[in-house]
């Protein structure tokens, strides 16, 4: 069985990963429709050898599709997903737009793909940041139960699109020419302010919210807690950009509900953990970079340890492409999960 697909925002940072992924992963297409804003229609996009035209994404596009994957900003999904679904679609989004929605599942494929059979129309792929964290935390919480995370993330600027990379590497070499820069983007293009990530490390990732803390900040404990389906799980996160083009780290504090656990056995569950690919060997210095973590779909964790003062405590680094596994790759496997599953077909 093949299905009609249709990708909104397919010029983006995001969209060309999508683009990628379902040709690597030989996704069953029987039509593929680029849609995107009037600002993009018209480019030119191979795909599998084929040059498709993207066009404007409006709510008649939608007749006949089975599967749209969005990621064209929240507003853009908040106005035609729901046309989709009237015309028949799944729609996989990958904005923050419903996320949070009670009657829309909101998946990592590896933890909670059961949640799919919930869906109706619309499935959520979560924030990229959250989708890693996620991934490393279930083999722990099977195995010993969470009570507590606390996380600091060091992101790269592709989570920020294609243009924030162009700002860095353009800061970067105005910088090495010791020319003036103008920040225009970063650190959050809708917000006052404006600095220089050439070099530097910036405490801020989206818009901060009435409690001090992000938008990305709280996407982290939010979405954390519903795809773990654990509302009483402590979680607090500080969110930080840094000039490294794609791949987010993350370092990650755990508190298991049992105690007795050595970092032996903790590095044993994360080894058997779906999707996880361990690399932690200090005497060989293993550890993941996002260097290398660039343009694979899994997550990498290492610098697995026992806190020194909380015997129920570990600390992991937590590293993963936040383009694919963060997005595109999740994204495409949910589609593969529904298929599998039987949601999704007319
Ligand atoms: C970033 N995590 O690195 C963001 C990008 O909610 O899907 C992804 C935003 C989202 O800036």
């Amino acid at each position: 069985q093949a299905f009609n697909v249709a990708l909104v925002g397919a010029t983006g940072a995001v969209g060309q990963q999508m683009l990628k992924t379902l040709a690597d992963k030989s996704f069953p297409i029987a039509s593929l429709k680029l849609l995107s804003s009037p600002r993009s229609a018209g480019k030119k996009i191979e795909f599998n050898g084929e040059t498709l035209t993207v066009e404007e994404a409006t709510p008649e596009q939608f007749e006949e599709v089975d599967i749209a994957l969005f990621s064209a900003g929240g507003s853009v999904s908040k106005q035609l997903a729901p046309e989709a679904v009237k015309r028949g679609a799944v729609v996989i989004d990958n904005t923050s737009a419903y996320r949070l929605d009670d009657e829309v599942p909101l998946v990592v494929p590896e933890v909670n793909e059961n949640d799919l059979h919930n869906h109706q129309g619309i499935v959520a792929n979560p924030n990229c940041s959250t989708i890693q964290m996620a991934v490393a935390l279930e083999p722990i919480k099977k195995a010993y139960g969470l009570k507590k995370v606390i996380t600091s993330t060091y992101q790269a600027v592709s989570g920020a699109g294609l243009g924030a990379v162009d700002e860095m590497y353009e800061q970067t070499q105005q910088i090495l020419n010791e020319e003036e820069i103008s920040p225009e983007l970063l650190p959050v293009s809708k917000d006052k302010k404006h600095y220089q990530i050439a070099f530097n490390a910036i405490p801020q990732i989206d818009v901060f919210q009435d409690n001090g803390y992000t938008f990305e900040e709280m996407k982290m404990v939010n979405e954390t807690k519903k795809i773990l389906h654990d509302p009483s799980l402590a979680v607090s996160v500080t969110c930080v950009r840094l000039p490294v083009e794609t791949g987010h780290s993350e370092s990650v504090y755990v508190e298991t509900e049992q105690s007795g656990a050595t970092a032996k056995d903790v590095q044993g569950v994360l080894k058997e953990g779906a999707g996880i690919t361990l690399q932690d060997d200090p005497a060989t210095q293993t550890y993941p970079l996002a260097t290398e973590a660039k343009g694979l779909p899994d997550v990498f964790v290492g610098r697995v340890r026992q806190d020194l003062d909380t015997d129920n405590g570990y600390h992991l680094w937590v590293v993963s492409d936040n383009l694919l596994k963060g997005a595109a790759y999740n994204s495409v496997q949910i589609a593969e999960s529904l298929v599998k599953l039987g949601l999704i077909g007319r």
